[in-house]
């Protein structure tokens, strides 16, 4: 027998290529260096330091896994360990990340010419241009099919009505990939630019969860936009595309917060004696650790073999709702329990923990609800879908 590793229980590690554990320790070492000493006064204040975005840029992290335009076109499991350890940080940071490489890059690199290709991707890999992605309307969450934003053909141009929340970064967005139905009824894709006429991106003020991310709503009266800046693909699917590849990295990200909620609640009940033992000695307090690591262990492991047939070409997207929505589950019970671990230091802002706990409200709700997914994997399981109803 080997040694059992509490902080890798069943040998995540050993399961890695070499690559893959040196991009996980940088990206470690960067999370914890540059990110976690700021996160404190950038969540009371809901502030998004832009300066984070080119940081991410020096290190590789955006849009990792595309090969050409000298991005490092590193693996899947790779994309997801630096979500994991940025969401160790901050979920917000996290969404950051996300959202420009798989909600703005992707679909440019996936479905934009090479016109398109050329003139945003380098800027967005380096974080010089900060993109956003427009999917949610006020009326239209969960059933993005229904939206009502519209693109109408004029000459070379198209022109855009209509409005999208709940935006990350699109008060400071360079750029804007926005989806919108064309005459004939299907879904486009838009990229559009700051300072365009009729376009405005107003801050949606007062969130109390991932409070150090910036969201908004973009707002379009009469956008004209040439079609050269439409992306190449029709229907939902190309949206949905694009939430793959980010459903795929908060599934690994949200392990991250687990996990650091784990780590401190485990150092606090060793440090913190009640009836003059350690809290840690107590058989309650070692059963949630026990089923803490369980689930963070169990579901690192889900995780990286749907990394694994995500390379290999034999994904299918109910698995990433799977792991999305397990993910996310599992690390808000984790945090809650945390959180309870700590008493009243527990909703202490120096002990994080709360923080994760609340952002992960967010996780658990955008990229699909927890139950869309259910409904997702119910459909994908009985062969009935439940998500439209008559009454
Ligand atoms: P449905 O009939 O299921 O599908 C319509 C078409 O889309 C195709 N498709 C997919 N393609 C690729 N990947 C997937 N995962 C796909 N899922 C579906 C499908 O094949 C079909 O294609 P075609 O060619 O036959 O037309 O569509 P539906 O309207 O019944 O979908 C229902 C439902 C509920 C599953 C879907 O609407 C859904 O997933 N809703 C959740 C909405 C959502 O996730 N919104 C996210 C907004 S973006 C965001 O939250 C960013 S947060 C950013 C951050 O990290 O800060
Ligand atoms: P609704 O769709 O109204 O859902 C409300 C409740 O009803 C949920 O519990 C849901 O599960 C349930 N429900 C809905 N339909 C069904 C059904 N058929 N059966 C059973 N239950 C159902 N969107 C973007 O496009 N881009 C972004 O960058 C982005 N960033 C975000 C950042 C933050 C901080 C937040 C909070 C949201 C963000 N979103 C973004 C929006 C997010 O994707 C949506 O909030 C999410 O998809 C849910 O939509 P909704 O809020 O309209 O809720």
């Amino acid at each position: 027998f080997v040694n059992f590793n509490y902080q890798d229980a069943l040998n995540l590690r050993s399961q890695l290529t070499e690559e893959e554990v040196t991009i996980m320790e940088n990206a470690r070492q960067f999370a914890q260096d540059q990110l976690m000493p700021g996160i404190l006064e950038a969540n009371k204040n809901e502030h998004f330091d832009k300066e984070i975005m080119k940081k991410f840029g020096q290190m590789g992290f955006l849009g990792c896994t595309i090969s050409d335009y000298d991005l490092p076109g590193v693996s899947s499991a790779a994309y997801g360990l630096i979500n994991r350890e940025v969401e160790r940080v901050d979920s917000g940071y996290r969404s950051a990340l996300s959202v420009q490489s798989s909600l703005v890059m992707h679909p440019i690199h996936e479905f934009g010419s090479k016109h398109l290709k050329d003139i945003y991707i380098p800027r967005l890999a380096s974080g010089e241009l900060i993109g956003c992605f427009g999917l949610t309307e006020p009326n239209h969450g969960s059933d993005p099919g229904s939206m009502e934003t519209r693109a109408k053909k004029d000459g070379d141009d198209y022109i855009l009505n209509g409005s999208k929340t709940w935006i990350t970064n699109s008060p400071i967005a360079d750029i804007f990939v926005v989806w919108a139905k064309d005459e004939q009824g299907d879904i486009r894709g838009f990229v559009l630019e700051k300072g365009m006429k009729g376009l405005t991106a107003p801050k949606i003020e007062g969130k109390l969860s991932l409070r150090a991310s910036i969201t908004g709503m973009i707002l379009m009266d009469n956008v004209r936009v040439h079609k050269s800046q439409m992306l190449d693909v029709k229907g939902l699917k190309g949206p949905f595309s694009c939430l793959n590849n980010a459903r795929f990295g908060i599934s690994w990200g949200a392990l991250g917060a687990a996990e650091y909620c784990f780590h401190a609640a485990r150092q606090y009940t060793l440090d913190r004696k009640q009836f003059n033992v350690p809290l840690a000695s107590f058989q309650l307090i070692q059963k949630k650790f026990a089923d803490m690591q369980t689930e963070i262990a169990l579901a690192l492991q889900a995780c990286l073999q749907v990394s694994r047939l995500k390379d290999s070409g034999n994904l299918a997207p109910e698995m990433i709702s799977l792991v999305k929505r397990n993910s996310c589950m599992k690390s808000i019970q984790i945090c809650r329990e945390a959180r309870d671990m700590l008493g009243g230091n527990g909703i202490a802002d120096e002990y994080h923990i709360l923080r994760h706990s609340i952002n992960l409200e967010t996780v658990n709700t955008y990229e699909g609800t927890n139950d869309i997914h259910a409904l997702i994997l119910g459909r994908a399981i009985t062969g009935i879908q439940s998500f439209t109803r008559t009454y």
